[in-house]
Parts: C-alpha cells; structure tokens; sequence
C-alpha cells in the first residue's frame, strides 16, 4: 500500500487505515494534487484485505474547506478551458470508490467541513463529529449547486426540507446540531473525538467485514430501487453472506455463548 503522498497522511493502526487530508494551511481545501492522491488511496485500500476499516479526516483545525478557489480561479485564469464538470469527474471518483469500498469508511469530522470537503463526508458510510464541527452546504454562497455527490446524500440523509434549506441558505450547521438532524451519527466533545473515532474505527475493523460489504451493497441499491428489486438483491446478497465464515462464527458463538472473533472472511 502506497503511503508516500505530498498532501495526505497516511497512517495504520491493526485493521484500520487512516487517510488524513494534510493541507492545514488552506483548511486542507482540494487542489488537484489531494484530489488525484485522495482517488488513488481510496482505489488502493479497497484492494487490500488487511484493512478491514477505513477513516478520513483533516490535519489541523479542520476537515476540508471544499474546493481549493485559489488554485481553481488561476486556471481559469490562465484561459485553459476547462470545463468544470470534467474537473467535477476527479471528485466522481473519490465518491465511486467510498461507496464501492467492500468494507466501513468513517469520516471523522473536527472544524470546518465546507463545501465538496462537506459532501465528500457525506458520501462516506458512517460520520463523527467533534463538537467544534462546522458544516457547510457552501456552494450558494458562491452561486454554486452542490457538489461532489451532495444532491445524492443530502437529502437522503436529512430528508428534502432541511435539504433545500441547507444548500440555499448555506448556514453553518454545528456539530450537536448535524447529530441531531442526522447529519452525522454521533458528536462528542472534542477533547474525546480522537479515542472515539478510534474505538468505532476498531470495532468495525473487528466485525464481519464481507457482511459489511454486503450491507452496503444492499443499501447502495435499495435507496435506487423499488421494493420488489431490493427483496429480490437482499436474497442475492444473503446467499453469500450465508457461506462466509463470519457467519459460521457468529451462530457458534451464540450457541456457545461467547462473543464472535470474526476473522473478516
Ligand atoms: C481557502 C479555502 C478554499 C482556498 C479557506 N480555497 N483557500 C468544485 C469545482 C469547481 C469549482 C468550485 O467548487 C467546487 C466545489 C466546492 O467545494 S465549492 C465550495 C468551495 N469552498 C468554499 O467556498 C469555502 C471557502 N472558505 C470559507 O468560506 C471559509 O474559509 C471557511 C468558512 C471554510 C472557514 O472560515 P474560517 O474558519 O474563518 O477560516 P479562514 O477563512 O480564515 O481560512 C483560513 C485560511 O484558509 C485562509 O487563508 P489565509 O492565507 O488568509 O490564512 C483562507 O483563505 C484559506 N481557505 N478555504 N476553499
């Protein structure tokens, strides 16, 4: 596994692998090179089976600030025309390999998370958020429409209204707030974000991992589906949870009343 980027940090702890956004300076805000190294390391940990969780976050005082506008406004400057959606694909790709990664992704979130950065947290599969968190739906502020696969998760997260309200007023939501509205799964004081990101990231990494794949598999669908697809994929997807030795493990150890050591397989 590759870990020699210039604006990631890369670090592991047993099953959990943790890509920090390392540009503190600008609030880690995405010039192309974090973009380009974000889609390379999230398409690498898919493929390594020694990871069993995954954790993105930001160094310093925030999360992300969204797309980087300084470096973003002097290509346009230099009369390159780029048109933004082809600049919107490397985002696209971020987003893709989260929700096709066979296994838990966490976005934990301390400070600002505006704009892109904001959506990138929301296309991830659980969020944590330290009680100094700041979300922004950022993009009207500068006459923008959401981004970075926020029409998608926004409103599936927090329902329609507060949707709309969020990407046109483009308010702050803090972090008590996001766990309220559902924004994010859980806040905790900030002197506690980082054990607690940890203690979710291990035990996730400790779980049966094809079976979350196969979760989010399930849910990936269904949310695009009607009924009758969703029962059908749910009876596709349990054929092969059924045989994963997960499984075998976890009705053993309920018939021998321990707790499970699943092994991820
Ligand atoms: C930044 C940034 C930033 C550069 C803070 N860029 N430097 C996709 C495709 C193409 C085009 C456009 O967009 C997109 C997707 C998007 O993400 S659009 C949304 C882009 N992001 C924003 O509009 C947010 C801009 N930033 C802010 O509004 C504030 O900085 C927030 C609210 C995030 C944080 O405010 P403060 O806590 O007061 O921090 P600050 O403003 O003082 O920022 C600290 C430094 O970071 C500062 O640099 P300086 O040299 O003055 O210390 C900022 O210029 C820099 N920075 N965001 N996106």
């Amino acid at each position: 596994m590759r870990t020699d980027f210039q604006t990631l940090l890369i670090s592991r702890d047993g099953g959990v692998l943790t890509i920090t956004m390392n540009r503190p300076e600008v609030l880690n805000a995405f010039n192309d090179m974090m973009l380009h190294e974000l889609g390379d390391v999230v398409e690498e940990v898919a493929q390594d089976e020694g990871v069993r969780c995954v954790v993105i976050t930001g160094a310093g005082r925030a999360f992300g600030a969204g797309q980087d506008l300084r470096s973003f406004a002097a290509v346009h400057a230099s009369g390159e025309a780029v048109k933004v959606s082809q600049h919107l694909v490397n985002y696209h790709r971020v987003v893709r390999a989260i929700r096709a990664m066979p296994k838990p992704v966490i976005a934990a979130v301390q400070g600002v998370a505006a704009g892109a950065s904001c959506n990138l947290a929301l296309s991830c599969d659980l969020r944590i958020a330290a009680d100094n968190a700041r979300f922004i739906e950022a993009f009207a502020r500068i006459g923008l429409v959401p981004d970075a696969g926020g029409g998608f998760f926004l409103p599936r997260l927090v329902g329609m209204g507060k949707a709309l309200e969020l990407a046109m007023l483009a308010d702050e939501v803090s972090g008590p707030e996001a766990e309220r509205i559902g924004l994010v799964n859980k806040c905790v004081p900030l002197a506690e974000f980082e054990t607690a990101t940890m203690v979710l990231a291990q035990r996730l990494a400790k779980g049966p991992t094809r079976a979350y794949g196969l979760i989010k598999e399930l849910m990936n669908k269904a949310v695009q589906s009607d009924l009758e697809t969703t029962l059908r994929i749910e009876g596709e997807l349990q054929d092969i949870a059924i045989e994963t030795a997960d499984h075998r493990e976890g009705v053993a150890a309920f018939l021998q009343k321990r707790p499970a050591q699943f092994s991820g397989s």
